[in-house]
């Protein structure tokens, strides 16, 4: 394989993956424009040994959307809408709790909760909604409200950030997940999010909660109107920041789905876009512990092929996923742990059960 990688001419770069040396702006562009995806795979299965072994991680997590009422109504997304859209809701703090009530009986391990930027709702809401989950199920692991949210909730607190995370994590805020970030480039929000919070924003909420001790999730949103160029640069910028703050557990590429969004003459993601997109991030992404390949977005024989392609980890049960399905996502709403297990072994890793921090709790 290593004579192959040369004669592609990626041998330079498989010289720094083997010395551990750092990819440069260039590298990674390389990798991306590299039409030769066992490469690029190869080269990722090398870091993602060297960081976890022959483990493959899943979780056992429950997802609650909130709400969909929205401000920002991004055109890639098919989930938020307007407050007076017939199809907006909004769950009470009793709705949040019957929610995870329903499931008490199920080794459920996180809640993981999103949703829109709401217009009106007080801040107050947040933190009855996360003592609502913490009232039902005192020992599960909140991972809540992406950055984009959490500046909303400073606003609404009237608190600078890290205030507003104190209060927060004292309501059971435990860690935050990677949504949110979309592509960091000026030019995509504006044609994409431009209500959003800027990527500079997005990466100094991320880096305020890690200075709190809240550990955090990073995601891009590939696959629509970004260039190779942009994606490089939106790893980078993870990159520096996760050299400044070490805060960030995992990393998950998010493949877009155009069904029912502002951009649905757009395609789907390709199957060579869907590795390339894990494995160049595990090449150049050589300080963040974990790749995600989330199987809710790229379907479970693709998130299975990821684990060879520097993935170490398929998110979790997950259940009743609503942001990607509203998008057109065909995949399933849940899965088992029989099938995780399964899919994972086939792979040739040790399928491990894990909590939000990565901490043990099953092998397989
Ligand atoms: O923030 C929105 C993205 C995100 C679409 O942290 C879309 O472990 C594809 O961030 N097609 C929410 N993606 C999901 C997310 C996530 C999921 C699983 C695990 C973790 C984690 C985080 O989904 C949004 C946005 O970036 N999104 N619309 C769409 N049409």
């Amino acid at each position: 394989m290593e004579a192959y990688i040369e004669k592609t001419g990626l041998g330079d770069i498989l010289e720094k993956i083997k010395k551990q040396e750092r990819l440069s702006r260039q590298d990674g562009i390389r990798l991306y424009e590299s039409p030769d995806l066992l490469a690029v795979g190869y080269m990722a299965n090398i870091v993602r040994q060297r960081l976890n072994g022959d483990n493959a991680y899943f979780i056992y997590n429950q997802h609650v959307n909130y709400s969909n009422i929205c401000t920002n109504l991004c055109k890639f997304c098919a989930f938020g809408r307007e407050k007076t859209s017939d199809k907006a809701y909004e769950m009470t703090k009793e709705d949040v709790a019957d929610k995870v009530r329903e499931r008490l009986d199920e080794p459920i391990t996180e809640i993981h909760m999103v949703g829109g930027i709401h217009p009106d709702l007080p801040f107050s809401y947040y933190t009855d909604i996360l003592q609502a989950i913490k009232s039902v199920r005192p020992d599960v692991h909140v991972q809540a409200f992406t950055c984009v949210e959490i500046d909303h909730l400073a606003k609404l607190a009237g608190k600078p950030v890290d205030e507003t995370l104190q209060i927060l994590m004292k309501a059971g805020l435990d860690s935050i997940p990677g949504g949110g970030a979309e592509v960091f480039s000026p030019r995509i929000r504006k044609l994409t999010c431009e209500r959003k919070l800027p990527g500079e924003g997005w990466l100094e909420v991320a880096k305020t909660a890690h200075r709190q001790g809240l550990k955090t999730n990073a995601t891009m949103l590939y696959g629509h109107i970004e260039t190779v160029e942009e994606r490089v640069d939106h790893l980078d910028a993870l990159r520096q920041a996760q050299d400044e703050t070490c805060g960030f557990l995992a990393y998950i590429p998010l493949a877009f789905h155009p069904k029912n969004t502002a951009m649905s003459d757009l395609s789907s993601t390709s199957g060579m876009d869907d590795l390339k997109s894990i494995a160049v991030a595990r090449c150049f992404l050589d300080n963040f512990p974990h790749i995600k390949a989330y199987w809710v977005m790229i379907g479970p024989k693709m998130a299975q092929i990821a684990l060879s392609f520097g993935a170490d980890d398929v998110d979790g049960t997950v259940k009743e996923e609503i942001i990607t399905h509203m998008a057109g996502a065909e995949t399933e709403q849940a899965m088992s742990i029989d099938a995780l297990v399964r899919i994972i072994k086939e792979a040739g890793r040790v399928p491990v059960q894990r909590g939000t921090l990565y901490d043990v709790i099953k092998t397989y």
